[in-house]
């Protein structure tokens, strides 16, 4: 098999040479100290989900072809992935742009970053690796109620671009499907797959005492704004899983017209109406150097 050049972040003027940006995974190409990578990350991860992780996601990582010991190929992956509900993993270079992200989305693909972080990037890196994206995303596609919100939100991204309410809309991603936990019978649990491919922020989401954690509420979520680069100073809580099918149905384009009009939220505010389930200290964040 050709295997190529070898994995490569997108650098500032990639051309991709396909119009929807995919590349081929080419798995051979990945090295020993890759999949060496892949096993500390897999085997960090697996010390602190089972008792974190929600239970669709730990169904779906039972049920897919992901090891412990090597990157997964995502054909491997496919097969079993598109008979239980129709997604696909398609391999880019990195980010890709929103309008494409969208694209794929709608289409049930889910584009994962081919390449994997260096060893010195263990517990954080900017753009979406093949741990971030398939250990964190792809268990959870095996979800029907997942799988259908992450299509809707693929459509409602490509509408929210031509309305300009692009970056509130993104909020709502953020904090479900990047950052989002869910209320189970066990107690509270993590769905994201930000939080599920993060060793420190798997404890801090769930037990530091610094974060608030808020019942989720669309319009609220649309207002406001999320941190990129360190943990998040709020939570919002889903009841369970099936609150993302009505998610999914919302018309957002109302929602639009309501919140704009108001005040943006700053990530750690909390509101008279909201529903604060845990109000944190705040102490985390109060430490860090403040925001520029
Ligand atoms: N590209 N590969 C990749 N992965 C993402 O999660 C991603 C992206 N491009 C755009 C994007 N996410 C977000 O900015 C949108 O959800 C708004
Ligand atoms: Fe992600």
């Amino acid at each position: 098999m050709d295997c190529g050049d070898g994995h490569g972040l997108a650098q500032p003027g990639y051309r991709p040479a396909r119009a929807d940006w995919t590349v081929d995974q080419q798995w051979c190409r990945y090295t020993p100290q890759d999949h060496a990578t892949w096993r500390t990350l897999f085997e960090r991860q697996t010390g602190l989900l089972p008792a974190r992780a929600s239970q669709a996601w730990l169904e779906g990582l039972n049920d897919l072809p992901i090891a412990y010991d090597r990157i997964p190929d995502f054909a491997q992956l496919n097969e079993v992935l598109h008979a239980r509900s129709g997604w696909q993993v398609v391999a880019v270079p990195g980010l890709v742009p929103d309008e494409v992200f969208f694209e794929h989305l709608a289409n049930r693909r889910f584009p994962a970053g081919n390449f994997i972080r260096q060893p010195h990037e263990l517990d954080y890196l900017q753009e979406p690796d093949v741990f971030h994206d398939v250990y964190g995303h792809v268990p959870i596609l095996m979800n029907p109620v997942m799988a259908d919100y992450m299509q809707a939100y693929g459509e409602g991204g490509l509408k929210a671009q031509r309305l300009g309410y692009l970056p509130q809309l993104a909020r709502v991603y953020w904090y479900t499907v990047e950052f989002g936990l869910v209320q189970e019978s066990a107690g509270l649990r993590i769905y994201g797959a930000g939080i599920l491919s993060s060793a420190t922020e798997s404890r801090f989401s769930l037990e530091d005492d610094s974060p608030h954690r808020i019942a989720f509420d669309t319009e609220r979520v649309l207002r406001t704004r999320y941190r990129i680069d360190d943990f998040q100073e709020s939570y919002f809580v889903l009841r369970d899983l099936d609150q993302l099918l009505e998610l999914a149905r919302i018309d957002f384009t109302p929602l639009y017209a309501r919140i704009a009009g108001q005040p943006e939220l700053e990530p750690g505010d909390l509101q008279p109406l909201d529903t604060v389930l845990q109000r944190g200290s705040g102490h985390y964040h109060h430490t860090r150097a403040p925001r520029v």
